[in-house]
């Protein structure tokens, strides 16, 4: 499997699910402006629309969009328990948190990927957006639960995990938001995202 990617957007969390199950997988580097991968692949042959993540299975099928990728390698490495049975309420809970992530709080952050300068109202109506998501997160967090969905790691921490990290390329305080700060702080200590940060160039080389 090759999974295409860019370093630290949403693709990371397709990368850390593949570490979480130990899967036999490469990774290649996306340019998504210029439209080519780090090897020389014309990207709009591997995805119609251009951003990562894509996986490519050693079948030759190519999955597009993260949650769909998220839910096909937990589903494909029952052992790693990623997620929960299909067709199970507590299967219903994480779809819904992946849902939630994907389509509410990252779409909250595309006014500062969007290139365009913000002038301060922009900025704070964008703040508003994610401070809106973050805020009902943080509920659900409130409760002393370790994942989004209880206390065994999810896909959808994953997602959850990759979007907040977010806040610090956007200059956002993530402390506003206590139970997620302590949440991206027990997550980021897994040695598979560890490794997957790593890989990505993510983490300060020590002086
Ligand atoms: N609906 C897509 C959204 C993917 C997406 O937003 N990808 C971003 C990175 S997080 C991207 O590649 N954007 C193009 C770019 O950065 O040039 C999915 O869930 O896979």
């Amino acid at each position: 499997m090759k999974l295409y990617y860019k370093p630290g957007a949403c693709s990371l969390a397709s990368h850390i699910a593949l570490n979480e199950a130990n899967a036999n997988f490469t990774i290649e580097k996306v340019d998504t402006k210029a439209g080519r991968t780090e090897t020389g692949e014309n990207y709009a042959d591997i995805h119609p629309n251009g951003y990562v993540p894509a996986l490519k299975l050693d079948s030759g099928d190519i999955l597009t969009e993260g949650p769909a990728i998220l839910q096909f390698i937990a589903d494909t490495n029952n052992a790693a328990n990623l997620a929960p049975a299909n067709g199970t309420v507590e299967r219903a809970r994480v779809n819904g948190f992946l849902n939630y992530v994907g389509s509410e709080l990252h779409i909250s952050f595309h006014p500062f990927f969007s290139g365009k300068e913000l002038d301060a109202d922009a900025r704070a109506a964008a703040e508003a957006g994610v401070a809106k998501r973050f805020n009902y997160l943080d509920e659900v967090l409130s409760d002393g639960r370790k994942f989004l969905t209880g206390d065994r790691f999810t896909v959808a921490d994953a997602y959850l995990f990759v979007v907040a990290n977010w806040t610090n390329f956007v200059k956002i305080d993530l402390n506003q938001w206590p139970n997620i700060a302590k949440f991206v702080a027990r997550v980021a200590e897994r040695p598979a995202v560890q490794k997957a940060l790593a890989a990505e160039g993510l983490l300060q080389k020590a002086a």
